[in-house]
């Protein structure tokens, strides 16, 4: 890999750079810096919600703004253009090419992230990442509203982009010599996950100009008071955002895919279960999206089809655990720090997933719907499994990005409190679901239960707080002050890398 820290380049230099690696670093330093500020509203939310009443935030209408931007930062802002680093680092070099088949677009699709982000964080909009309506079109208040939905728009079309890139680099680009049943599982994920965006997307981008036209009040789509619905916009939402879910989760299990042979010692269980669970995940995403909106008044069939739908992606994702303890299974185990954040990542997915399953059985989401239940659902996948196999990752590339080493004692006692911190947080969260608590809720009745486990919760999430202040000074810190990395085997599993050292020079 190239060290594009070691040897100190002007920060121009690598702004206006169209090297895979240097938009690979842009990337992740801009991902990096979203986690940080998304994560900072996080432990707001969390301490507002310490007690019932009123606290730090003061107004309902502050706390709706503060946890719509936090959603979408962290989602679309940080977990998805981590993802885009990590491919523009790896996929070229993967499939022996000397950067992303289209350089240019590449960069352009990363310089459209920050302007988004400005959009985001300005506007503060205060209708959730849903943008529901009516409200969203009656009466959020705008500018806010119009320009979280300009800079979907953007981020949007910089996924598209990014998804055609990636897609032409690995089929069209890679080394002759190799047959697409030789690419590695990683370039695999980013393969499937780019054809769901290619699919998924525009449908959302259609539903967010109807959205903005109805805003001007030239167009009524989801507006009932002009003869529109808004369960449309839902099934356009959703249509996008179930696969989309995979979009983020994908690349987080390819990641996983490097880390755990590497550090097991054994090559991949099963490499072609490996692709076939992508690929399929990629198209059984498609099958489910209203499992959303059982409670919106569909037929019993209609409800049963996407129960069916759903259920077929489980076996899909449990491929990928089975492929997982396999390989491990009678490895010599080195438990370096990536390694830990991979394997805490893959019980959370085994949680996260069961929880899954009860949620699509419609029965039982018309219990858990709307409630905390589904916030500990989705944030045990996306902070359990998408940001434990990121940060895992983050520390298996950071010898090759930065040529020093991390701090390993620093970086497991982050994995160890994030991981108790999440559990902290998320487990509870479920139970508070089932005891009733509504989610989106600024404040809450003093009902004793209810207290005790937003107590939990918010212990726990400042506990995965501190963990991120200890992780932030070991990045700093060991990306210029870090011992020197042997970048041959900078973890001393043994073995060789291969592909790192087929990477070109920066400037070719
Ligand atoms: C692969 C990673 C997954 C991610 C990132 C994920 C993410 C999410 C998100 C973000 C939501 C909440 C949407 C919202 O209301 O704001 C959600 C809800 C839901 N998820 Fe997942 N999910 C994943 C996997 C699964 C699996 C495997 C299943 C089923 C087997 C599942 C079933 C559901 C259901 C039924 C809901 C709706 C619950 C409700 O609103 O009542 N999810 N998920
Ligand atoms: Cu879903």
């Amino acid at each position: 890999m190239v060290l594009e820290l070691q040897k100190p380049r002007p920060i121009w230099q690598i702004m206006f750079s169209t090297h895979h690696t240097d938009v690979g670093l842009l990337y992740l330093i801009s991902s990096l810096a979203f986690l940080f500020l998304g994560g900072t509203l996080a432990l707001a939310i969390r301490a507002e919600l310490f007690l019932p009443g009123a606290q730090i935030i003061g107004d309902a209408m502050t706390f709706n703004r503060i946890f719509t931007v936090h959603g979408t930062t962290l989602i679309f802002l940080f977990i998805i253009p981590f993802a885009s680093a990590v491919g523009n680092y790896y996929v070229p070099i993967m499939v022996r090419y000397k950067d992303m088949a289209y350089p240019k677009l590449n960069a352009i699709a990363f310089w459209m992230i920050p302007p988004a982000g400005a959009l985001i964080w300005l506007g503060f909009a205060d209708f959730t990442w849903y943008a529901t309506p009516p409200y969203s079109i009656i009466s959020a208040p705008g500018p806010a509203a119009d320009m979280w939905i300009f800079g979907l728009k953007i981020l949007g079309i910089s996924s598209v982009l990014g998804a055609i890139n990636f897609i032409v680099t690995i089929l069209k680009c890679k080394h002759p010599d190799m047959s697409i049943g030789q690419v590695p599982l990683l370039a695999w994920s980013f393969l499937s996950s780019s054809l769901i965006i290619l699919v998924a997307i525009p449908t959302f981008a259609a539903a967010l100009l109807m959205l903005l036209t109805d805003r001007l009040g030239v167009s009524g789509f989801f507006n009932p008071a002009m003869g529109g619905d808004p369960i449309a916009y839902a099934h356009l939402f959703w249509f996008t955002f179930h696969p989309e879910v995979y979009v983020l989760v994908i690349p987080a299990i390819g990641m996983m895919y490097e880390i755990i042979p590497r550090f097991s010692r054994k090559p991949i269980y099963s490499y072609n279960s490996g692709v076939f669970a992508f690929v399929l995940l990629s198209i059984v995403g498609f099958s489910s999206w209203a499992h959303h909106m059982y409670a919106t008044g569909m037929s019993f069939t209609e409800k049963t089809v996407f129960m069916v739908g759903t259920l077929a992606a489980v076996p899909a994702s449990a491929m990928h655990v089975f492929n997982f303890v396999a390989t491990m299974w009678n490895g010599r185990i080195k438990f370096s720090t990536p390694m830990m954040w991979a394997v805490g990542g893959i019980a959370l997915f085994f949680s996260a997933g069961a929880g899954g399953v009860a949620n699509a059985a419609m029965p039982l989401d018309f219990t858990t719907h709307d409630t905390y239940w589904v916030v500990g659902h989705f944030h045990l996948f996306v902070m359990g499994t998408i940001a434990f196999g990121s940060i895992g990752f983050l520390y298996y590339m950071f010898p090759y990005v930065t040529g020093r080493m991390y701090n390993e004692t620093m970086g497991k006692i982050h994995f160890v409190m994030s991981f108790v911190g999440t559990v902290l947080v998320f487990f509870t969260q479920h139970v508070l679901g089932l005891y009733g608590m509504p989610r989106r809720i600024f404040d809450y009745p003093p009902i004793p239960e209810w207290i005790a486990m937003n107590q939990i919760a918010t212990v726990g999430a400042m506990v995965i707080g501190v963990s991120m202040a200890i992780f932030l000074a070991n990045m700093i810190y060991s990306s210029g002050k870090g011992q020197l990395a042997n970048t041959e085997d900078p973890f001393g599993v043994g073995g060789k890398y291969y592909y790192p050292f087929e990477a070109k020079n920066p400037s070719h």
